[in-house]
């Protein structure tokens, strides 16, 4: 089923319908920069000054579905995604994000990719947003906690990126690092991780075409607090090995040391594969509650080996999926 859209494409952020003075202020002021700066031209010239657009709609982002990897469910809605979010270097409350994360600044930005690899490179957003085609990907997103949602990103297969970089034989694993800045970021002064916000992979997994980096959700760039500019998102995981506001990727020999799994080593493994048969230690990991369907007399829904993604089984066989967790 298709979201409600407007009649120009866009699903607009829940706070845009009326427009405060000082932000219609400002927006003037970004579209006359733009038109005395049409040479610089296009989306990527807008991306790159969005903190002018404060809370006004986000920037369209084009890409063609890929059918193949899309699930046919009911999309959750933009502004549940966009508003109940895990992103703790911004406040450990589901709705802090989308407030907090209004001051991330994601131009200029640049990301390097490093460790064992034949061509390391450090590479501006704006580029490796065109390394490959985008695509529009419906995923299923489970977080551990128990929730999920349905949400169309934009980006491509991760594996494009890595194939650039051409790992040696010893690259085993992937390490994906995040933005740890206390400046922008008001949660990076807590001690509920340690930071920055580190996850990874086994590099078949990385190399797996579901898993993709990410630009955008909703055909438009994706929003501070979804994790701007770049992530990646690993449907068949739960959602915390889905990294956000990447600035470094490493590949590396051995197994990384990842920021959930230091935390809680007995609750968050490595592989946090999505397994209904696995509870977590606190709580059953059988059922799931798809946010925007939280009616009091609504079922919850039965969570799906690999989140549904049965596919990616053949990457673990002959592992035992309890110890491995
Ligand atoms: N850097 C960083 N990435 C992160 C997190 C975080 O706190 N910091 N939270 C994770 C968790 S627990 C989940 S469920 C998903 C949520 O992604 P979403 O807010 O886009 O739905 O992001 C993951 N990526
Ligand atoms: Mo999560």
């Amino acid at each position: 089923m298709l979201i409600h859209r407007r009649p120009n494409g866009l699903d607009l952020p829940y706070s845009s319908e009326i427009t405060p003075q000082a932000v219609y202020e400002k927006r003037r002021e970004f579209i006359k920069k733009i038109a005395m700066n049409a040479t610089v031209g296009g989306a990527l010239w807008e991306l790159a000054n969005r903190e002018a657009f404060a809370q006004t709609p986000a920037i369209k982002l084009a890409a063609k579905r890929n059918p193949a990897y899309s699930a046919l469910e009911k999309q959750t809605s933009f502004k549940d995604a966009s508003t109940y979010n895990n992103y703790y270097e911004f406040g450990t409350d589901k709705s802090e994000p989308a407030n907090n994360a209004r001051t991330l600044k994601t131009r200029p930005w640049t990301v390097t990719i490093e460790g064992e690899v034949k061509k390391p490179m450090t590479i501006d957003i704006d580029a490796l947003a065109k390394l490959a085609p985008l695509e529009e990907r419906v995923y299923r997103l489970r977080c551990v906690e128990g929730w999920s949602m349905v949400i169309p990103w934009v980006g491509y297969s991760l594996s494009n990126l890595i194939k650039k970089v051409e790992p040696s034989g010893n690259a085993k694993f992937i390490e994906f690092v995040t933005l740890a800045d206390p400046k922008q970021m008001p949660g990076v002064t807590s001690r509920v991780l340690k930071w920055p916000y580190v996850e990874g992979l086994r590099l078949d997994e990385a190399m797996h075409p579901l898993t993709l980096l990410t630009v955008g959700m909703y055909g438009q760039v994706l929003p501070n607090q979804n994790g701007a500019p770049v992530r990646v998102v690993i449907p068949w995981k739960y959602g915390f090995k889905s990294a956000k506001s990447i600035v470094k990727i490493r590949l590396l020999k051995d197994m990384p040391k990842t920021a959930w799994n230091i935390s809680a080593p007995s609750e968050y493994g490595f592989y946090s594969n999505v397994n209904p048969e696995v509870d977590h230690p606190r709580w059953s990991q059988a059922s799931e509650r798809r946010i925007g369907e939280d009616g009091f007399f609504q079922k919850k829904r039965k969570t799906l080996m690999f989140n549904g993604y049965s596919d990616v089984a053949s990457l673990y066989t002959g592992m035992d999926l309890r110890k491995n967790f």
